[in-house]
């Protein structure tokens, strides 16, 4: 393992998050933001779109675009999700999100643990958000409050506000990465630019994980799988479907 995925590992631990910069090439990245904005305009695409027109996240996106494997099998951001939840852990959802100028922020939150009487403590989930877009202070970089995933809470407490000075705005070149654990309490911060700022977040849990409780995530197609790499298949096991009714463990 490189000294740097190695640094990235030990700040996910005791920050509940990292950054790992330019992994790929910023061409790519905004050729991607491009396609998925035309796809969030596309009214076939909406019965994979939630939002408004200040925020929106477009859900299935492995499906709708060969590029997103890159994101998505990437050896760096593979190493440390594998890390924190186990060889066999999958990917289970990558989105597109765009937040537009003039978008209020989103509210604070930890994601995926309302299913949880008291959160764990082992990780559940690593999420990422790829910078498809550069993520400024001004244009709604995601925000971050750092050591809370050690708090345990499922909610932020009720004295934290959407602006609180607590919250830490994570930038960076479009092509870079930011991983976090899933209980750190997190948003979109508002859009105060005049440009669109567009991620890509890609969500990995443990195989234990019953992913049924996220009612926006997609299935793998089977023909998205038949033209994954090796390495992409093994991050997906056994996600192939067209509908969700067809592969999510419904309790
Ligand atoms: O769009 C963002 O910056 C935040 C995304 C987010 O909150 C999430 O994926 O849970």
């Amino acid at each position: 393992m490189s000294t740097d995925v190695q640094n990235a590992i030990e700040h996910l631990s005791t920050y509940g998050y990292c950054i790992l910069e330019d992994r790929l090439p910023a061409a790519l990245a905004s050729q991607l933001a491009e396609r998925f904005l035309q796809l969030h305009a596309d009214p076939a695409y909406t019965p994979y779109v939630i939002g408004d027109n200040h925020y929106q996240t477009l859900f299935g996106t492995l499906n709708l675009d060969e590029r997103v494997q890159q994101f998505a099998a990437h050896p760096d951001v593979v190493t440390v999700a594998r890390h924190f939840l186990g060889q066999g852990c999958r990917v289970v959802e990558a989105c597109s999100k765009p937040t537009w100028p003039g978008a209020p922020a989103q509210p604070l939150h930890v994601d995926s643990a309302s299913a949880f009487q008291q959160v764990p403590d082992v990780p559940w989930m690593i999420n990422t958000m790829w910078m498809l877009t550069d993520f400024t202070a001004d244009n709604g970089a995601t925000g971050v409050v750092p050591m809370s995933h050690r708090s345990r809470l499922k909610s932020p407490p009720a004295d934290m506000a959407d602006d609180s000075p607590l919250i830490k705005p994570i930038t960076g070149r479009s092509g870079s990465v930011m991983l976090w654990h899933g209980g750190l309490l997190h948003l979109a911060r508002a859009n105060r630019s005049n440009t669109i700022r567009v991620g890509l977040n890609i969500a990995y849990y443990p195989r234990w994980f019953n992913n049924w409780m996220e009612g926006g995530h997609q299935p793998i197609w089977p023909e998205t799988y038949e033209r994954m790499s090796l390495q992409m298949k093994a991050l997906c096991v056994p996600r192939r479907g067209h509908t969700r009714a067809e592969m999510y463990e419904n309790p």
